[in-house]
């Protein structure tokens, strides 16, 4: 038995790295799965795994119990997720004022989520190289919420070096995951990083000016010691699953602290007179957008699934 972790999940064969560097491909024995939800990968890319060399094939065998993962729901209308990553120590969403447009509910629904497995976010905001003075007004708006609810915002341009500086740093004796829309230049800024690793990326279309979904598995790449990157399939939305509707509000940090003041201990944050969420927003303490994210979220996740 060897044990090693997943570098590439691509539903039906595995990429493994050994514990000596090697990696491997596996396959993997009969059915593994995440206890509770259903997931279409239910081996994804940062696990943990041991595996047996078995009929001249490796095969995964068990998976480790997982540190963090992130999750989504795999389609609009499914019950399935899909885990983009596991065991990471930080989340980068790469995000887009133009080019394409990354909305604030997006941006919303994925820090929620990561809030949800306790794992740190910073939020990316690339391609300023395209903007205009509406776009970097728009970006500075955006920088001013998300920096005062508690994430940290890199404003930046693949094509300017010099504004990778910061970002480069972030990387340091960490796994990170970078997620996002496709076409907001995930794989760009990974080949910037690290040249040698000449990942694929797809121009924008022109008449949607959205990404063309270039990016098909999530694959863990290193760079250098201690540092690992994860480059993943872009997104179209990010579905919430397995967060009860009730908890919803524990993971917007500004609407938790405020909560405590609500007149009725389970208000939900949507109508109920002396709730203290409403009255934050209405004086401009709490943002529109990110109100509006969580009203989206409630509407929504009417079922529990779990
Ligand atoms: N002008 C400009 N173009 C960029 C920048 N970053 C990425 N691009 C371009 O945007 C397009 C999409 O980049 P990708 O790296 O493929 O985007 P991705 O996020 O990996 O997309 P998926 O793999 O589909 O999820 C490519 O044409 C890149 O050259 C930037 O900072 N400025
Ligand atoms: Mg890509
Ligand atoms: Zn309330």
């Amino acid at each position: 038995m060897e044990t090693g972790v997943v570098t590439k999940s691509t539903g039906s064969w595995y990429i493994v790295r050994k514990e000596n560097g090697e990696q491997v491909e596996c396959r993997m024995r009969g059915k593994l799965r995440l206890k509770g939800s259903r997931t279409t990968n239910p081996v994804a890319v940062g696990d943990r795994v041991d595996m047996e060399y078995d009929r001249e094939e490796y095969v995964i065998t068990r998976i480790h119990e997982r540190r963090n993962y992130i999750i989504r729901r795999s389609t609009n209308l499914s019950k399935e997720a899909h885990i983009i990553a596991t065991n990471v120590d930080q989340a980068l969403l790469v995000a887009t004022i133009n080019h394409p447009q990354t909305p604030t509910v997006f941006i919303d629904r994925f820090l929620m989520t990561v809030e949800a497995y306790n794992i740190p976010a910073v939020i990316v905001f690339n391609k300023t190289d395209l903007y205009n003075e509406s776009d970097l007004a728009r970006m500075q708006e955006l920088i001013a919420i998300y920096t005062s609810v508690g994430y940290p915002c890199h404003a930046l341009s693949a094509e300017e070096p010099e504004s990778l500086v910061p970002f480069k740093a972030l990387l340091a004796n960490k796994t990170t995951v970078l997620s996002g829309m496709s076409g907001v230049g995930k794989s760009t800024l990974i080949n910037r990083i690290e040249p040698s690793l000449q990942l694929k990326v797809g121009a924008i279309s022109d008449s949607h000016d959205t990404g063309k979904h270039t990016t098909t598995f999530a694959e863990i790449f290193s760079l250098g010691e201690n540092s690992y990157i994860i480059d993943t399939p872009g997104l179209r939305s990010f579905g919430i699953i397995d967060i009860a509707k009730e908890e919803i509000s524990h993971f917007f940090p500004e609407l938790f602290n405020v909560s405590d003041n609500c007149r009725f201990y389970n208000c939900t944050h949507t109508h109920e007179p002396g709730c203290a969420v409403i009255e934050a927003v209405q004086k401009g303490d709490i943002s529109e957008s990110r109100y509006w994210s969580y009203l989206s979220m409630m509407e929504e996740n009417g079922e529990k699934y779990r």
